[in-house]
């Protein structure tokens, strides 16, 4: 039987209008997600909202050899939630890039508040379809729904609540393009459907 839970990737300030790696319109996610939400609350099935969560020192950031400015520092500002988002009561929190040592993008490289990995605490609730939104579409969405398929979980792309990155044009649609290639579904608000 299928069970399904919601995943909301990274509704950070940080990669929101005004951040520090803040994504075009990435904030334009927020009204889809909180109605996704409502959906999903109403249905009685479980929200999970994941978070970058970063040292001020980590291989990650461009100082340090990595990729990217400083973002999602710990316990700042920035690496809050969006304050528009509507978690309801009893969404789990998943923390992912908390080590100096960290480059990772994945959902699936973090853990809940009682230090279970995230696959584990999804099995540990009989989770088998993910709906996947958040951002950014071409880094941790991408990411976290390859793994999600890799681990055998079914995986459904909600396309009205990701924005993407795109370093290079073009990035956010070839990751649409090869997450359906490797099995993901797609949908949006007006078709969704939890059944
Ligand atoms: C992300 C770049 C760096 C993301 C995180 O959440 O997609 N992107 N860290
Ligand atoms: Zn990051």
């Amino acid at each position: 039987m299928k069970k399904s839970a919601l995943v909301i990737v990274d509704v950070q300030n940080d990669f929101c209008p005004g951040g520090a790696l803040a994504i075009e319109n990435g904030d334009a996610v927020v009204p889809a997600i909180n109605r996704y939400i409502e959906r999903f609350k109403a249905a009685g099935l479980l929200v999970y909202v994941t978070r970058d969560w970063h040292p001020e020192k980590t291989i990650h950031f461009k100082e340090y050899g990595g990729k990217w400015p400083a973002h999602c520092v710990k316990w700042t500002v920035g690496a809050r939630f969006h304050p528009g988002l509507r978690l309801p009561e009893g969404a789990v929190i998943i923390t992912k890039g908390d080590g100096p040592d960290e480059d990772s993008y994945s959902a699936f490289d973090g853990k809940d508040h009682g230090g279970r990995q995230f696959s584990e605490a999804l099995r540990g609730n009989g989770i088998n379809h993910l709906y996947v939104g958040g951002l950014a579409t071409d880094y941790c969405v991408r990411q976290s729904v390859l793994d999600a398929l890799k681990e055998g979980f079914g995986v459904t792309v909600l396309l009205d609540a990701v924005r993407g990155v795109d370093v290079n044009p073009g990035d956010s649609r070839r990751a649409i393009d090869e997450m359906i290639e490797k099995g993901a579904d797609t949908t949006t608000s007006e078709e969704f459907d939890l059944s």
